[in-house]
């Protein structure tokens, strides 16, 4: 099993900078894309050249345009191409969105090239290539200040296992004021679908052992008294036969004929010995209906710059995802409601004193794939894999693993809230980390609680909300146990949940 680590790093152009520092090198505190210390464009007496209508800097001849990347992801540059125009043009590649629709499309041998608004200090380049996960794609970056002298960042093709964003590291940080990247088609045909490019200084991540995901019927590690645990958020254990949680508040949610209650553990092993937990029956459904029963916690708990650390058992049966005939499937989501509902946050969540217009705010714009669903661990049909997704726009990772069925498994994520470029994720899996994700941005912009006009937490639901039917069985069960989250700001580390686990 392949471990999946993807990373995707945020900016936020800064737009009204000052231009005292436009021939100086940027500042170096590990930030990407060019936000820290970068000139505006916004100055008419920088441009030196116009083409096809629009102004740009010449340098060496080429007249690097300015396309007015001016949205809050767009990454601030002038770019050149080999080519311009066509319905899918190079500039989509400084839109902001490592997206398939936003790609530049092109064959053969071509090149663009970025002219930075000011000399930044880069120790890396990404790229994402529509089809990326088909076939590699062969190219070559390099960087240089002044065009003259070019340091080949990379070259050589992308893994053919990702179209998210993929880095390429220098083992020194290098200034540099231009970034070409020169495309050569993929192993497959002469085409290019560059997606997107993104750059910047940021340290590399780190690399774990991979796990061998082998089941593991041993659970010395997890620590199961949870409430000795200082900084309880929400506990649930289910002892008491009921759905009620020891700390915080619930709220259940069902659909489609779909239920959950407390029952005796019917698969009592070493990894869950306990008496009581939490049975989620999923019932089929159409193939565009849906079936949903979720169990949320509901204590308010405020996000930004906060670390947290959730974790919680769960139980799939032997075989039960061969049985079924799966359109989309999901076991656990972190939703921005109640912080606004799906598309788009209520009034309530931004007071009239505050800057932001609730009702311009639009979290399809900051939330990968769109919508008021954030983070979530699904099931992925095709690859037969879950997915737990991390979902700050521009950060989409997609941090995939093996289900493993028949035992009692312990997951604990840790997370540290923020939309700036230091957040993280671990996701830990009996006791292994599988998934991990640093220097990222984890919240996304405008999430009302970063600037404290709420408390809007994310609600935290586990079950089963899926659209899936079969020709062999009538309904299914999947168990949860020990659901909790804990506060490491008031006390809880790892090592207290989880002996041994890798910090
Ligand atoms: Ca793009
Ligand atoms: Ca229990």
């Amino acid at each position: 099993m392949r471990l999946v680590y993807l990373f995707c790093f945020a900016t936020l152009m800064m737009v009204g900078c000052s231009e005292n520092n436009k021939n100086e090198p940027a500042n170096d505190s590990g930030t990407d894309g060019g936000d820290s210390e970068v000139n505006n464009i916004n100055n008419s007496q920088l441009f030196t050249c116009t083409q096809d209508g629009r102004d740009g800097i010449e340098v060496d001849g080429i007249c690097f345009l300015d396309y007015g990347v001016d949205s809050e992801f767009g990454y601030n540059a002038y770019l050149a191409a080999s080519v311009t125009g066509g319905d899918n043009p190079p500039q989509n590649v400084i839109d902001g969105y490592a997206t398939w629709n936003t790609r530049w499309e092109i064959s053969g041998n071509q090149w663009v090239e970025l002219r930075l608004p000011s000399i930044e200090s880069i120790n890396r380049v990404g790229l994402s290539f529509m089809k990326g996960d088909e076939y590699p794609f062969i190219f070559t970056i390099t960087a240089s200040v002044d065009r003259q002298n070019w340091v080949t960042v990379y070259d050589g093709q992308s893994s053919g296992e990702s179209s998210n964003t993929e880095y390429f590291y220098l083992d020194t940080a290098v200034d540099a004021n231009h970034i070409r990247v020169e495309l050569n088609g993929n192993t497959a045909n002469s085409m290019n679908y560059l997606q997107e490019i993104r750059w910047g200084n940021q340290s590399e991540p780190h690399s774990y052992p991979q796990s061998s995901l082998t089941p593991s019927d041993s659970c010395s590690y997890y620590n199961s008294n949870l409430a000795s645990i200082p900084g309880p958020i929400f506990i649930s254990t289910f002892e008491n036969g009921a759905s009620n949680p020891e700390v915080g508040d619930t709220l259940v949610n069902t659909e489609g004929g779909s239920t959950l209650d407390a029952v005796d553990n019917p698969f009592t092993d070493s990894c869950n010995g306990s008496g009581k937990v939490l049975e989620v029956i999923s019932l089929p459904n159409g193939s565009n209906a849906k079936t949903r029963a979720e169990y949320h916690n509901a204590p308010r708990m405020p996000l930004n710059e906060r670390t947290y650390i959730y974790t919680w058992k769960q139980y799939f049966p032997e075989d039960f995802l061969n049985e079924l005939d799966v359109n989309w499937m999901i076991f656990s989501q972190w939703k921005t409601w109640p912080c606004g509902w799906y598309d788009s946050p209520s009034a309530s969540d931004y007071p009239s004193d505050s800057p932001i217009n609730y009702s311009s705010v639009n979290y399809d714009n900051y939330i990968c794939e769109g919508g008021g669903i954030f983070n979530h661990l699904s099931y992925v049909p095709s690859r037969n894999t879950l997915s737990f997704e991390a979902r700050a726009r521009p950060d989409c990772a997609y941090l995939e693993h093996q289900p493993i069925e028949g035992q009692w498994n312990t997951y604990i994520l840790e997370v540290y809230w923020t939309n700036t470029d230091n957040g993280y994720y671990k996701l830990f899996l009996n006791g292994e980390i599988i998934a991990e994700a640093q220097d990222v941005k984890t919240l996304f912009d405008l999430h009302p609680g970063i600037n404290g006009y709420s408390t809007c937490d994310m609600y935290w639901g586990l079950g089963v909300y899926s659209s899936w039917t079969s020709n062999s069985i009538n309904n299914f069960s999947v168990y949860f146990d020990d659901i909790a989250i804990f506060d490491k700001d008031q006390g809880a580390t790892l090592e207290q949940l989880c002996p041994g686990c890798p910090e």
